[in-house]
């Protein structure tokens, strides 16, 4: 059966892979996509997804702004990650028309309530977690209500991506992971956490890129496009020759979640300190609380690829050429 799902969002390269796989995937109806500042601006993202979406031909999917700051800190973009445009400086024309047609009025958080209560709808969230906490503020129990949160964010034992101990989205608003970490515990229920322990298996390299121009030169043109800036980012800040693809991991997790394994913990969110934003994962169980994530650390990353590429591209899995030297 078709799943029900909201992608929050903040695009951003690799936020834009991830609605391509969730758009190519016949399992799940994007119901909506809620746009968070993170990576972009928040206007700037409403405008990114538009450009995939209309890549990708559905722009009947709505596109709804969210908050457009973080709950307390300072608002400050990854546009030096992302490029100027968000979107690896590919400069794509924006997309004129309306994101969102007959939902006006409607805030992303109105949005995802009304989704979430009525209707076994699922929440990936692959940007600060802003909105969900807003969500959480007006409506606890809407967000509770969901069939099921994957996060892309965090970390166990891997070092941080814009610290040495936080990751990116929950360092930009470590008052909302915290706030939704601890309401989703408080309701008895868990967020899948998908973070950089499993997201950093999943790099884009020059070959899986020329291989995915050689399955499907359009689809293969438009990664190309927007992961070039990406590319050059890696290159500089790690030595590495690729990049890392965080958020399209979390869509393949919700599609399939055999492609990742880990454990259940009470997690917890620094907000503050030279240690903000980082996941204080219990795994010992010190505090005795009721487990609130499941925390992946293991990834089959070879299925994820057969899956991504074949689903981009068009191409049947069983015809997905996958040997080791692709990595
Ligand atoms: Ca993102």
């Amino acid at each position: 059966m078709e799943k029900k799902v909201i992608i929050d969002c903040d695009p951003g390269i690799d936020d834009s892979l991830a609605l391509m796989l969730a758009l190519r995937s016949p399992e799940i109806r994007v119901a909506g996509i809620t746009v968070v500042a993170g990576n972009s601006p928040v206007e700037m993202g409403v405008g990114n997804a538009r450009k995939v979406l209309s890549f990708m031909h559905r722009l009947d999917v709505p596109v709804i702004a969210g908050e457009s700051r973080p709950l307390a800190r300072e608002y400050v973009n990854a546009l030096d990650t992302h490029g100027a445009d968000g979107l690896g400086e590919s400069f794509l024309p924006e997309i004129p028309g309306d994101p969102a047609p007959g939902l006006h009025g409607v805030t992303a958080v109105d949005f995802l309530e009304e989704n979430l209560l009525h209707g076994g709808c699922s929440l990936i969230a692959l940007g600060p977690m802003t909105n969900l906490a807003r969500l959480a503020e007006k409506n606890p129990a809407a967000l509770a209500a969901a069939e099921e949160i994957v996060s892309m964010g965090g970390n166990f034992r891997s070092y941080g991506n814009c610290s040495p101990v936080a990751e990116y989205n929950y360092w930009e608003d470590p008052d909302a992971a915290r706030l939704v970490y601890h309401t989703m515990g408080s309701l008895g229920r868990k967020i899948r956490m998908v973070g950089l322990d499993v997201t950093r298996k999943i790099v884009l390299t020059p070959t899986l890129l020329e291989y995915m121009n050689r399955l499907n030169p359009e689809v293969g043109g438009f990664v190309r496009k927007i992961t070039r800036f990406y590319f050059d980012f890696h290159w500089i800040q790690e030595r590495l020759i690729g990049c890392v693809i965080n958020d399209p991991l979390a869509v393949a997790a919700f599609l399939d979640p055999a492609l990742l394994s880990g454990f259940d913990a009470f997690t917890d969110v620094e907000v503050q300190g030279i240690s903000m934003g980082q996941t204080v994962v219990d795994a010992m169980k010190f505090w005795r609380k009721p487990a609130n994530s499941t925390v992946y650390t293991e990834a089959d990353v070879p299925a994820f690829w057969k899956m991504f590429l074949s689903r981009l591209t068009g191409v049947p899995e069983e015809e997905i050429d996958f040997p080791e030297r692709r990595f």
